[in-house]
């Protein structure tokens, strides 16, 4: 039979130490380490517990009462610790997710607007203030739109001037931003006054001032008596206001089917002639096909070519840097952060 003093001695000590130890974990597996290694039946303070039944009638009730009541401030210290630890864990998650909102941000190197794009929105600003409209078109028309409308059927030499890529389904990729002509004049009724500008493209062998993927801006004007001195005012004062008073340009009879008459306007660059747009006198079968009776209604047109004047702009020798993608080219011609 053992003594009942050493037997509550040694339950008092494994309790001490039990506690001590549970204090000293320092995550979940340690304590539950400890949980199995302290309270469990085949751990010695579990041992006495069940040798209860089997003790001296005397001796249970002290026995029992020391090890049940360290049984129960070992589970008492194990749950406070498990708290603690979770505590602590959600503090430290707590400081990595803190932000000081103070702090400058961090720098990053600002966007930047493309030449081509730079041009675009300059030639808008400038529309806009002459009161004309801004209007868009698909790029992918149909035949209808991009040729025979604009008086160039299936069979007409012109087509040829603009190589075309065709899509299987008889589609094509706009050759030239004219199409929105054709759309503008059967949606709007005259007078009208419109540009669109867009990315157009053929199939062009390429060369320093021919690309396969541009971009044109488009400009309709509908009215009564439009005459060709209404188109190379419009003209002139643009390209006044986009490069200066200085600029050097020459007007040259051309052919194009959807007006008469045509001309082709060239910029002085580096000493010699580019070609930088095609216009005339709206073609009386273009309104016709518009809705329009030519002999009330007439109009100007033309089609710039956006591209050649951000070449002209920036002093680009050649076309092919424009949509290369090179951003150590494209950060040479870089205006500011507002792309
Ligand atoms: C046309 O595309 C006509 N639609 C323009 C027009 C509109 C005429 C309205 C009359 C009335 P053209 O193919 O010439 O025309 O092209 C117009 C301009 O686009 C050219 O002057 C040139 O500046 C530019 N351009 C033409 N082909 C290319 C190319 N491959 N790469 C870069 N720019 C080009």
């Amino acid at each position: 039979m053992a003594d009942p003093v050493p037997v509550l001695d040694e339950i008092r000590r494994l309790c001490a130490e039990a506690l001590a130890a549970v204090e000293a974990a320092g995550d979940d597996d340690a304590l539950r380490a400890l949980e199995s290694g302290v309270l469990g039946p085949e751990a010695p303070l579990g041992r006495h517990l069940k040798s209860i039944p089997r003790l001296p009638p005397d001796q249970r009730g002290p026995v029992g009462r020391e090890a049940n009541e360290g049984k129960r401030a070992i589970q008492a210290a194990l749950a406070a610790r498990r708290a603690a630890l979770e505590q602590a864990r959600e503090a430290r998650l707590a400081d990595l997710e803190w932000v000081d909102p103070t702090l400058p941000g961090p720098v990053r190197g600002g966007g930047r607007m493309h030449p081509v794009m730079q041009v675009c929105r300059e030639l808008e600003d400038i529309f806009l203030g002459l009161g004309f409209d801004l209007l868009d078109g698909p790029w992918v028309e149909d035949e209808q739109h991009n040729f025979t409308a604009l008086n160039i059927p299936a069979d007409h030499p012109a087509r040829d001037m603009q190589d075309t890529f065709w899509l299987q389904d008889g589609r094509l990729l706009r050759t030239h931003t004219s199409p929105v002509q054709v759309r503008t004049l059967r949606t709007q009724p005259p007078p009208i006054r419109a540009v669109a500008l867009g990315r157009i493209f053929r199939h062009e062998e390429l060369d320093a001032t021919h690309e396969n993927t541009f971009h044109q801006v488009e400009g309709l004007l509908v009215d009564r008596d439009v005459s060709a001195a209404h188109l190379v005012w419009v003209l002139r004062t643009v390209l006044q206001e986009l490069f200066g008073r200085d600029v050097e340009v020459r007007l040259r009879p051309a052919y194009f089917p959807f007006v008469e008459p045509g001309f082709e306007m060239d910029m002085r660059f580096r000493g010699r002639w580019m070609e930088i747009l095609g216009c005339g006198l709206v073609h009386p079968g273009v309104l016709r096909a518009g809705g329009l009776d030519p002999d009330t209604w007439s109009g100007l047109a033309f089609g710039m070519g956006v591209d050649r004047i951000a070449m002209l702009r920036h002093g680009i020798e050649d076309i092919r840097h424009l949509m290369a993608g090179d951003l150590r080219f494209l950060r040479q011609m870089a205006r500011g952060t507002d792309a």
